[in-house]
């Protein structure tokens, strides 16, 4: 039955003049990194749940993240938050997360849960305090260039609650010193990823607020520094695609978290609140990919695809499984847009063929795609049922309540 399904898919995609064979590989080489803290207990300001089963250490949750892996073959490597992932030997880790089958991701340094930072962490205007933030992400690149990663996200909750709390353009020039000496430190393979966010822990200003002020930063640091787009990070009715593709042309996406939000930052699971917009952010990759300029194609495959969801009220391991596969079955889709067409059509003037030819890639059942693909690769077809049909999830309940959280 699953074969005829996949039969007829081919023939119909062929038809309309898509290379399968290409779709294929480039589903193939889709890699999605997962967050550690994702595995672990969460909450919002209210309430942490306190979860059974979930990871009491680095180690544990290196374990979670392999099974995602073992079933979907596109998570292999696992974002760290330091310190929350803090070890006394992070080649132990590496050596952990290789025999898993993983590696370590990109390093995320946490400055927003120490009491010092209150009005601000390498924005603040005690010095002593700058110095100690700056310090931190020194540390990190230390800790990276020990467990072998390349990449650092990094998020400040840096920013301001009522006009006159700060002084912003001293705090913009702060920010600046701090990651350019963090920038300095750097070996030529690293990259730092500047994320932004409109709002929240600060309401009245976040230093970094959005777009434009990470990419600013990241041309003043140099070419290993860009922009990391959170899709939760955005004021409502943004238009994140708009926002990746100038990205893209400037040739400075560094990479994505991806979650849903239905109003600010939820960090809900991606591709559950508008699977349409993360459909017509991929829709830009691909046409970037595509592109006639060397490093914009360039810069199309060099993007780093994270999680960064926290999840409060589902089980961990399948929330996580659900969020790699709504990334790849969008990417999918994507892959299904004759651009031929689209061109065409726009050229003509003709706005709703244009618009049409978008949106019926998005439209097709890719489920027999992805049933080929992972036979293919010896993966079973619905990596959600192999989950929750292995004895994993009940194994690890012996590892009781009270295991690590944020
Ligand atoms: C915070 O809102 C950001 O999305 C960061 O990426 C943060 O470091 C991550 O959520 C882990 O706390
Ligand atoms: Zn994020
Ligand atoms: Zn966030």
């Amino acid at each position: 039955m699953s074969d005829r399904a996949y039969a007829f898919f081919e023939e119909q995609q062929k038809a309309r003049g898509i290379n399968i064979d290409e779709v294929k590989a480039r589903l193939k080489a889709l890699k999605i990194e997962t967050p550690s803290w994702g595995y672990g207990d969460s909450g919002t300001r209210f309430k942490v749940f306190q979860k059974e089963g979930v990871p009491r250490n680095p180690f544990e949750k290196f374990d979670d993240a392999a099974q995602v892996h073992k079933l979907t073959g596109i998570a292999p490597s696992v974002a760290i938050h330091i310190p929350w992932d803090k070890v006394d030997d992070y080649g132990k880790l590496k050596i952990h997360a290789e025999s898993l089958g993983l590696s370590i991701g990109a390093v995320n340094p946490n400055l927003f849960q120490d009491e010092d930072y209150m009005l601000g962490s390498v924005t603040n205007s005690d010095a002593a305090i700058r110095r100690k933030a700056t310090n931190h992400l020194l540390e990190c690149v230390d800790i990276a260039k020990e467990t072998g990663s390349k990449e650092f996200s990094l998020w400040f909750a840096d920013g301001t609650n009522y006009p006159g709390q700060g002084h912003i353009r001293k705090r913009k020039a702060w920010m600046q010193e701090a990651l350019a000496e963090m920038y300095g430190a750097l070996s030529p393979d690293m990259r730092l990823l500047i994320e932004y966010k409109c709002f929240e822990p600060a309401f009245y200003h976040t230093d970094l607020a959005d777009w434009g002020m990470a990419y600013n930063l990241a041309q003043k640091l140099g070419p290993q520094a860009e922009v990391l787009v959170d899709t939760g990070h955005h004021l409502p009715g943004a238009n994140i695609e708009h926002i990746v593709a100038y990205l893209l042309d400037e040739k400075r996406l560094g990479g994505f978290h991806f979650n849903s939000r239905k109003y600010a930052d939820d960090d809900l699971i991606v591709g559950t609140v508008n699977p349409y917009e993360l459909f017509l952010i991929f829709y830009q990759i691909v046409s970037a990919a595509g592109d006639s300029d060397a490093g914009v194609r360039q810069n199309a495959e060099s993007i780093t695809y994270m999680i960064d969801q926290s999840h409060n009220i589902e089980q961990k391991i399948p929330a996580m499984l659900r969020s790699v596969l709504n990334v790849q079955t969008q990417l999918a889709k994507a892959l299904l847009i004759n651009h031929d067409e689209v061109n065409e059509a726009a050229e003509r003037h003709d706005v709703l063929g244009a618009e049409d030819a978008v949106r019926r890639a998005f439209e097709f059942d890719v489920t027999p795609l992805l049933h080929a693909i992972r036979e293919e690769q010896g993966l079973p077809h619905d990596p959600m049922k192999a989950y929750l049909s292995s004895s994993y999830g009940k194994d690890i309940l012996a590892r009781g309540k009270g295991g690590a959280s944020w």
